[in-house]
């Protein structure tokens, strides 16, 4: 029976006290030349110390966490299909170290001549993530480095490259959070966790979705002072998304203007009985909704939509005016469908019955859909101006602002008349600046015609 031979940690460039984190084999394990038997780790690198020869494993000299150096004792083995002869002198190294290095650092690309432990990243991550943190973003391979280098420079111990070859996950693309960022067993699984649970690829998320945004930074609040966690309601967590997607996707413009509403005001105060009477409240609003069905008509550009292909626009033939109303629950818009047939009771008829519906969370989906152009009054309550956010897949949509007297030069002298801040938002794909100027002129001067608007 052959006696066992000492078999030792061979050169490692001259390392000294190197951790041993793991240890590959047991006592009594038949082995192959090259099995790997410890992975010994430096501040820089992990790295296999494989085995000189063939035959079975009768004592593992080491457990994890010792420190070892050149020429420490990692086990006996009784070598396969020779005496004690062929297994060599008590002592003899794993294996030359020329060829033990090449095995030792086989997934290095300068593995050659010396067993120079594989280049490390410097710890960029934390040392340690806390459980409940997602998947870590994958790494890009630096510039002009290979992913299969970056593969090969992943710190990463042996065992873990690996079980990420097993599952064909790259290595360049993970972020270790282990000691000084090392890879672990489970940052392998969490990238792979990460993929197989991720949205679908850019090219596949209409129209983009944002996807590739840089994420905004996460703040822990509470550091600074006392806070509240209050939930986003259904309503704002769909309007929201939907306005981020409108304005990533959309390149937005917004072109300002002011209508001269002193006649309009004139009239509507002059028509407010005779309303009230068919129980109808006529406000500013019904006007500019009837304005901009004439703007429309004038302009159907701004009635459309892009296609899916987004190379032909959708001119519809139809007119339906969604408006913003801010509810307790959110902001949802409303639709008038085929309000081009409506005259001004009608319209503001309609108006009032929806706003109500909205307010007290009553409107039907189908109240909410088809709009073809949107208009946004915030003249109830106040402002100058603002840029609303087009509900996509329009094309345009009208901030109105609280209207005020101002001093207007007309006919050698100023005058003071009602002006009405009108805010057109427009998709520059589709709406030339020139033209959103021109409409918002003609929905302007359609204001200040009074019979226009009867
Ligand atoms: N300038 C000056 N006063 C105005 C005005 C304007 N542009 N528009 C409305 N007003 C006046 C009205 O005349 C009314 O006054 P009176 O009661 O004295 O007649 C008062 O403001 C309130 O009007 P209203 O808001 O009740 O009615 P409306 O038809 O103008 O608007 C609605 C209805 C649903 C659009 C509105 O209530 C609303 O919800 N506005 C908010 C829209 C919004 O949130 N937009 C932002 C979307 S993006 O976040």
């Amino acid at each position: 029976m052959a006696s066992a031979t000492e078999v030792l940690v061979p050169d490692i460039g001259g390392f000294k006290d190197v951790s041993v984190i793991e240890i590959l084999v047991k006592d009594g394990q038949q082995i192959d030349k090259e099995t790997p038997l410890i992975t010994i780790e430096t501040d820089k690198a992990a790295m296999d110390v494989p085995a000189p020869a063939a035959g079975r494993i009768t004592e593992v000299k080491l457990k994890q966490g010792d420190k070892v150096s050149e020429g420490s004792v990692i086990l006996l083995l009784e070598r396969a299909g020779a005496g004690a002869a062929a297994a060599g002198a008590a002592g003899e190294p794993a294996a030359e170290p020329a060829a033990t290095s090449a095995t030792v650092v086989a997934d290095a690309p300068a593995a050659a001549s010396a067993p120079a432990p594989k280049a490390a990243a410097p710890p960029t991550a934390p040392p340690s993530a806390p459980a409940a943190t997602p998947p870590t973003p994958p790494r890009a391979a630096a510039p002009g480095v290979s992913l299969d280098q970056a593969f090969s420079k992943a710190y990463a111990s042996p065992s873990v490259r690996k079980f990420a070859r097993e599952l064909g996950a790259d290595l360049g693309r993970i972020t270790g959070t282990g000691t000084k960022g090392r890879i672990t067993p489970e940052d392998v699984k969490a990238h792979v966790k990460g993929i197989l649970t991720a949205s679908p690829p850019a090219s596949a998320a209409p129209e983009g979705a944002g996807a590739g945004l840089p994420k905004l930074p996460v703040v822990d609040f509470a550091q600074y002072g006392e806070i509240e966690i209050k939930p986003l309601s259904r309503i704002q967590k769909i309007s929201g998304s939907r306005l981020q997607a409108s304005w990533v996707n959309l390149p937005h413009v917004t072109q300002h203007d002011d209508a001269d509403i002193t006649d309009l005001e004139a009239m509507r105060a002059a028509l407010k009985n005779k309303a009230s009477d068919q129980g109808v409240k006529l406000t500013p609003l019904a006007f500019i909704l009837k304005a901009c069905i004439l703007a429309l008509q004038a302009f159907p550009r701004f009635n459309s939509s892009l296609d899916a292909s987004g190379e032909n626009l959708v001119v519809k033939r139809y007119i339906n005016l969604g408006f913003a109303a801010d509810t307790p629950n959110g902001l949802v818009v409303p639709v008038i469908a085929n309000a081009d047939r409506l005259d001004i009771y009608e319209i503001a008829r309609a108006l009032a019955a929806l706003s109500e519906k909205a307010r007290a969370g009553k409107l039907k989906a189908t109240e909410m859909q088809g709009g073809t152009f949107t208009i946004s009054s915030l003249g109830g309550i106040g402002g100058t101006a603002f840029t609303p956010i087009i509900n996509a897949p329009e094309v345009a949509i009208l901030g109105v602002s609280k209207s005020s007297q101002k001093p207007v030069y007309e006919r050698g002298a100023f005058l003071p008349r009602l002006m009405l801040p009108l805010s057109l938002s427009y998709d520059h794909r589709v709406i030339d600046g020139a033209e959103a100027a021109r409409f918002v002129v003609y929905l302007a001067k359609t204001l200040g015609d009074v019979k226009a608007l009867l």
